[in-house]
């Protein structure tokens, strides 16, 4: 099921052009709208993500939400929601979450969502995996036809140890597929580390992967594997924001 609501009612014939920033606050306003006084919510990692902790912490200062306790999926997150006086926890304190809003890098007809190309799958996944529901918020730029399609990078994190071991395995799993794996640097060349500690390796596809579940499974099985970006049957609904407005996709 999916609605569409239109981003402004314009009367003129020319509708304004939106920067994709301005499409990410839309996407994520609208998925505030879901957020009731007393949520526990997950709070996602990204420059979309960090809209609707702007929107939340917004609300709470001007009282038109109340006890709310956010559970962050990242460091950036946490210092983020905690400069915006967010009343923050755990996982450990709050196992169950209401509702987790986050942004994603693609996002498939049925839902099934590529992330962490922002380096935080794991606290993503662990605290979505945790959410009665789960809202996706992007820009149209995140829809693709299949997963890894857009060749852009489907990260896994893996342990530090023999990273290059796990690196060539990940790589061997998908020749068929085109598929090249590359350790993740930062700016200045070094291993990325995970809020974790432990390293990315993104893998970019020339061909989309066919049969998510069973990638997920063959990546998850390799030791020194600690999650991967296919976040599969998790999207309770997908937000996204486009030139004809915003579009909600329901599970
Ligand atoms: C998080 O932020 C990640 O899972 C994903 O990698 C990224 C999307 O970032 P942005 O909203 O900046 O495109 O949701």
């Amino acid at each position: 099921r999916t609605q569409t609501h239109k981003p402004f009612s314009v009367r003129s014939q020319a509708a304004p052009v939106l920067s994709q920033d301005e499409l990410k606050k839309l996407a994520a306003d609208k998925a505030v709208e879901s957020v009731k006084s007393g949520m526990i919510l997950g709070l996602g990692t990204g420059s979309t993500a960090a809209f609707v902790v702007d929107k939340l912490g917004q609300l709470l200062s001007t009282g038109q939400l109340s006890n709310i306790i956010g559970i962050p999926t990242s460091k950036r997150t946490q210092e983020q929601a905690a400069s915006l006086n967010i009343p923050l926890s755990t996982l450990d304190s709050h196992p169950h979450i209401d509702l987790a809003i986050d942004g994603a890098d693609e996002v498939d007809p049925n839902l099934d969502l590529v992330k962490g190309r922002g380096g935080a799958l794991l606290r993503e996944k662990m605290v979505e995996a945790a959410s009665s529901s789960f809202i996706v918020v992007a820009d149209d730029s995140k829809l693709v036809s299949g997963l890894g399609g857009s060749g852009l990078a489907m990260p896994v994190e893996v342990v530090q140890f023999c990273w290059k071991y796990n690196l060539v395995r990940l790589q061997g799993l998908f020749k068929e597929l085109g598929c090249e794996a590359k350790l993740r640097v930062d700016g200045s060349e070094k291993p990325y580390v995970t809020d974790n500690g432990n390293y990315i390796v993104d893998l970019y596809f020339q061909n989309p992967i066919k049969d998510g579940f069973g990638a997920g499974k063959e990546i998850s099985a390799l030791e020194g594997v600690v999650e991967h970006g296919l976040f599969l049957g998790m999207a309770t609904s997908v937000i996204i924001a486009g030139k004809t407005g915003v579009e909600i996709m329901n599970k």
